[in-house]
């Protein structure tokens, strides 16, 4: 249907690139970088690296997803979340809240979120879509069938590529019937959720087929478990969290050659380096100066980043 995917989510920045979102998490219990983060702090300085390395945003979330998670209270959640957000948008910094409760996407907005990064895509919490709707906000609706604790026992597809798309078009739907506009909407397939490692292979590979729902596409890879088990040792013992980041850098490359309009990652530099390079490498010879060095289109109507302005003019 669509030869290119869409290469904007109205009220976000609009680079001639795949966008960089920098993960932060504000949890005791994540994956990579749970705990680290905790207090308000050492998180938002965090987000400011994030931003010195070019993240275009920070992805600010509370509630950590890894499998086999208890979830927080909302209030916990806000507690964690709401007073990074606050310093971080108070420096400039565009902020993203990662989060399936219409409550905290909501106060999160209150205090300057400007996108909902939402890895339910709507399902786990019935009043997101409509609160998305009000809020009028950008939104990320990601593949998702089922809560940590249980996700890994929904892994039953008959192509997982087909099944995601026909699951996230019913959510599309939804959120269209819900009042949020079309243009603000962009689609995950949630890499790592209820798939085995093969079915997120599988995904990426087929990630040129997602295009066809219209939606710009997220990718996030960065750290994740299927990535230690293909770097398994010959003992079959997964690489270690903190050692799979040149394979992440490469899935980024991929993904940003494959039209990711944005890429979710722990690691901003490498993958904003993997992005110009994968942007470089499909530009054709002559096309002119400042193509592929990471320059900002104009892009009516939209806030840059502080990173982006930084940029402009490349390295
Ligand atoms: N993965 C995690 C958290 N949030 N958001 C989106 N849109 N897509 C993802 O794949 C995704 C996400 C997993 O946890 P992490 O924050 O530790 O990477």
């Amino acid at each position: 249907m669509f030869d290119q995917p869409p290469r904007y989510v109205d009220g976000l920045p609009r680079p001639e690139r795949t966008l960089v979102m920098g993960v932060l998490n504000v949890t005791p219990d994540s994956f990579s970088d749970g705990g680290r983060y905790l207090d308000p702090l050492p998180a938002v300085q965090h987000g400011l690296r994030l931003v010195d390395d070019g993240a275009d945003l920070v992805d600010v979330g509370g509630e950590s997803t890894r499998p086999g998670a208890v979830r927080p209270s909302v209030q916990e959640e806000l507690d964690r979340v709401l007073p990074v957000i606050t310093a971080l948008v108070g420096t400039g910094v565009l902020v993203s809240v990662d989060t399936m409760r219409a409550s905290v996407a909501a106060e999160a907005v209150a205090a300057g979120a400007v996108l909902v990064n939402d890895i339910s895509g709507g399902r786990a919490d019935a009043d997101m879509l409509p609160t998305v709707a009000r809020l009028r906000t950008p939104y990320i609706l990601m593949h998702w069938r089922a809560h940590a604790r249980e996700m890994a026992q929904y892994t039953a597809y008959d192509d997982v590529v087909d099944d995601v798309i026909t699951e996230l078009r019913e959510q599309l739907t939804a959120a269209r019937q819900a009042g949020v506009a079309a243009d603000r909407i962009a689609v995950d397939p949630g890499i790592g959720f209820s798939k085995t490692a093969d079915q997120n292979w599988d995904v990426l590979a087929g990630m040129g087929r997602l295009h066809a729902l219209g939606h710009p596409v997220l990718i996030a890879t960065s750290r994740k478990r299927f990535l230690g088990a293909l770097l398994a040792d010959h003992e079959g013992e997964l690489r270690p969290t903190e050692e799979r980041e040149d394979a992440t850098t490469a899935t980024s490359a991929l993904a940003a050659a494959a039209g990711a309009w944005c890429i979710r990652t722990h690691s901003v530099r490498a993958a904003l380096d993997a992005v110009h390079v994968a942007r470089r490498w499909a530009t054709p010879a002559g096309a002119g100066p400042g193509v592929g060095t990471g320059t900002a289109d104009p892009g009516a109507g939209t806030t840059r980043s502080p990173s982006m302005d930084r940029r402009t003019g490349g390295h």
